[in-house]
């Protein structure tokens, strides 16, 4: 850590004088302790109309050419939220109103030593998106396909802010009595034109809390309950034990099939069967920015997934397997295909294993939908899979 060693208002050499109950810097010149603070400092979350969020690549250290959100010190003078706004105009172009507080964190820095930094939501965003101040690029990013932010503070505020609008807006919301139809509901986007890598998306059986919190500790990015003998009671007291652990470690929390019980624990999303409920009609009670997987059989049906909104796809079963025995294989080259033609997350599901996933993942498979896989050695297969595919 760097420390001072000259008075900032004389120059005059510091001594170090025991003030205030501890040995502080002293200037014996001006007869002022000379406090270390943190230095205070901001962090900016914009989002725009598809709940993306808008991160800057920094072109200055520290952490050069890595991502953040926009933001940067108080000035003299300055309330935070000022600075806030400045900041984010300075970097991006962009103009806007405090939100509300998205919290305070104070972390170590190389350059530094200490900085809090206090973070805002941002509302009412106008203005062109130009990367200015500090950065080489702004750009808008899908909240599950963010690429690693360089600050824990910032990605601990951002999830503060995430996290606050999940709360916000439970589906039950949507379900009230007597305030149903279309116009009363907010739409949620439709599906993202990014390519997602999940790496493993994991689905649990058998133990599903077990296979959970072994496959959210070893990194899982994405994971889907499956349940299809349990009666619904049961599946709620499960799906709320997965919540809590996924939750734990930042993994998105998908529900197979089941859009109530998807409200119910506050799930991120629910994966959709070609005969489950049409994505349209899960729209509508659904809250913005709720993932909607679609299970797909062929290119048709995952072009026809995309087009009706779904925010990513599965595509199989590609090979042969047990755990959906009633379908025919459709084989690599249709994967290519769909991921070749689709331009939404594709997660290829059906007879995976650690052995044949690198052939999928040459013809551009970034997702890997597993269940058998993921019954021994959790940690290592999600491990392995992520190492294959790392976040983007
Ligand atoms: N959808 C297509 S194949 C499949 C599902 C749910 C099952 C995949 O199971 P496994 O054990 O990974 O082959
Ligand atoms: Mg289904």
């Amino acid at each position: 850590m760097r420390t001072k060693h000259y008075c900032h208002v004389c120059g005059t050499r510091l001594t170090k004088k025991f003030f205030e109950e501890r040995e502080r810097l002293f200037c014996p010149q001006c007869q002022y302790p000379v406090y270390e603070n943190p230095l205070p400092a901001t962090a900016a979350v914009v989002m725009n109309e598809n709940h993306e969020v808008l991160l800057v690549k920094r072109n200055v250290e520290p952490k050069a050419g890595q991502w953040c959100l926009p933001g940067g010190f108080v000035e003299m003078g300055e309330a935070p939220e000022q600075a806030c706004l400045r900041e984010l105009k300075e970097e991006t172009g962009l103009e806007g109103e405090i939100h509300r507080w998205a919290g305070n964190i104070i972390s170590e820095s190389p350059v530094y030593q200490w900085v809090i930094v206090m973070g805002y939501s941002i509302k009412n965003v106008r203005g062109r998106l130009t990367a200015g101040d500090d950065c080489s690029e702004a750009v808008y990013f899908n909240p599950v396909a963010l690429p690693t932010i360089a600050f824990r503070s910032h990605r601990e505020i951002l999830r503060n802010v995430l996290e606050t609008q999940r709360h916000e807006e439970p589906i039950n919301k949507k379900l009230l009595p007597g305030v149903q139809g279309d116009g009363f509901l907010e739409k949620s986007p439709p599906g993202r034109r990014r390519q997602e890598n999940f790496g493993a998306y994991v689905i649990t059986s058998g133990n599903h809390i077990e296979i959970a919190e072994r496959a959210c500790s070893a990194g899982a990015r994405i994971l889907q309950y499956r349940e299809k003998h349990a009666g619904r009671g049961e599946m709620v007291k499960t799906a709320r034990e997965i919540r809590k652990i996924t939750e734990k470690y930042g993994t998105l929390f998908i529900i197979n099939d089941f859009i109530d019980i998807a409200s119910i624990v506050g799930a991120d999303g629910v994966h959709l069967g070609q005969d489950d409920i049409p994505i349209a009609e899960a729209r509508k009670i659904v809250p913005s920015g709720f993932l909607i997987g679609r299970s797909t059989h062929s290119l048709e049906q995952a072009i026809e997934g995309e087009q009706q909104g779904a925010d990513y796809i599965g595509i199989g079963p590609v090979f042969a397997t047990p755990t959906k025995e009633n379908y025919i294989p459709i084989g690599i080259d249709t994967v290519k295909q769909v991921v070749e033609t689709v331009g939404i997350p594709v997660v290829a599901i059906g007879g995976l294993n650690l052995d044949n996933i690198a052939e999928l993942h040459k013809v551009g498979v970034k997702n890997f939908g597993m269940v058998r896989a993921f019954q021994k050695n959790t940690e290592e297969v999600v491990r392995r899979i992520n190492q294959i595919e790392p976040r983007a």
